[in-house]
């Protein structure tokens, strides 16, 4: 690894520990809640907006954005830290998460906060959204990128596949779905509930560009959307003008991942956490992050 690769990779596992601190303390005001899943995915919002978005924090509506577009309304705790830190969301605001009130509800509602550009809570659609609106930019010669987060529950959901095949048949090369594949649903495990492996099979055989990686490692996900960067504008590129083949990258992930005490629930959808249990989960993953920046250190 290059040193510019190595600062650029301890940015974003800076950003992503800060992610799940606001995530737990977020947890805590109300005693429970989507703890599990935004830990999960920390490292893919943190790759999201500490490296990948092109964004203005003091003007989220500007129109040359790129559009983050969270399917799971649930998870929307993950995409509050992760606005915070991206500076688009108070940090003072967070405590306010699930209040009444708050513009920060349980379920994300793109009417109440700034940054979030649908409300989601109905799984299933965020990748119909996607297909719109790539083709709504496309047609006025803009050329954000469209990123659409998507859980594994979403798989489950005939529309997500509509809409992947949507997307691959108008060619709309700037949507980059990234599926939080945390093998977990509200009723119990993913393959359990409905057998969606393989996946990337099923991505491909829609038509779309595939690459699958270990999602709570920051440098395969910084590899991964370096190598859509490349063929959407390196030298070798194959976009031409937003027409391409549209880019998934499936993560696997662990819930509670980062804090030992989570990782290990069984009721791990919605977790409820005992008053006494917060404190430890904020040093257990301070100890991990530590952990983590000395094995760096000493390589
Ligand atoms: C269309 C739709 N069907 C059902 C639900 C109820 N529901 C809420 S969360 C959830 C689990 C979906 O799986 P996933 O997002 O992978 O769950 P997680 O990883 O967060 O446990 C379900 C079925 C919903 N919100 N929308
Ligand atoms: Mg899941």
């Amino acid at each position: 690894m290059t040193p510019q690769q190595q600062t650029r990779q301890a940015a974003v596992e800076a950003a992503a520990y800060r992610i799940r601190q606001h995530a737990l303390a977020m947890g805590e005001v109300q005693g429970q809640g989507y703890v599990g899943q935004a830990l999960g995915a920390a490292d893919i919002l943190a790759a999201v907006y500490a490296d990948q978005l092109a964004f203005r924090a003091e003007d989220p509506a500007w129109d040359g954005r790129d559009r983050f577009l969270l399917s799971t309304g649930h998870y929307a705790i993950g995409l509050y830290a992760a606005l915070a830190e991206a500076g688009i969301v108070p940090v003072e605001e967070l405590e306010t998460y699930g209040s009444d009130d708050s513009r920060l509800p349980m379920s994300g509602m793109s009417t109440y906060t700034p940054g979030m550009e649908i409300s989601g809570g109905s799984l299933g659609h965020g990748l119909t959204i996607a297909v719109g609106l790539a083709l709504g930019l496309r047609a006025r010669g803009n050329p954000a990128r469209i990123v659409n987060f998507l859980s594994d529950g979403e798989l489950d959901e005939g529309s997500t596949w509509e809409a992947a095949m949507g997307a691959a048949h108008h060619r709309l090369g700037r949507i980059i779905a990234v599926v939080d594949i945390n093998a977990l649903q509200a009723d119990g495990p993913t393959a359990g509930v409905l057998r969606t492996e393989p996946v990337a099979e099923k991505w491909a055989a829609c038509g779309w560009h595939v690459q699958r990686v270990d999602g709570n490692d920051v440098g395969a996900l910084l590899g991964a959307f370096d190598a859509i960067a490349a063929r959407i504008e390196g030298p070798e590129a194959v976009d031409d003008g937003g027409h391409g083949a549209p880019s998934v990258i499936l993560c696997d992930t662990k819930v509670g991942r980062g804090v030992p005490l989570l990782e290990e629930r069984e009721k791990a959808h919605f977790m409820r956490i005992e008053e006494h249990e917060w404190a430890v989960c904020q040093e257990q993953l301070t100890a991990g992050y530590a952990e983590q920046t000395r094995e760096k250190v000493a390589l």
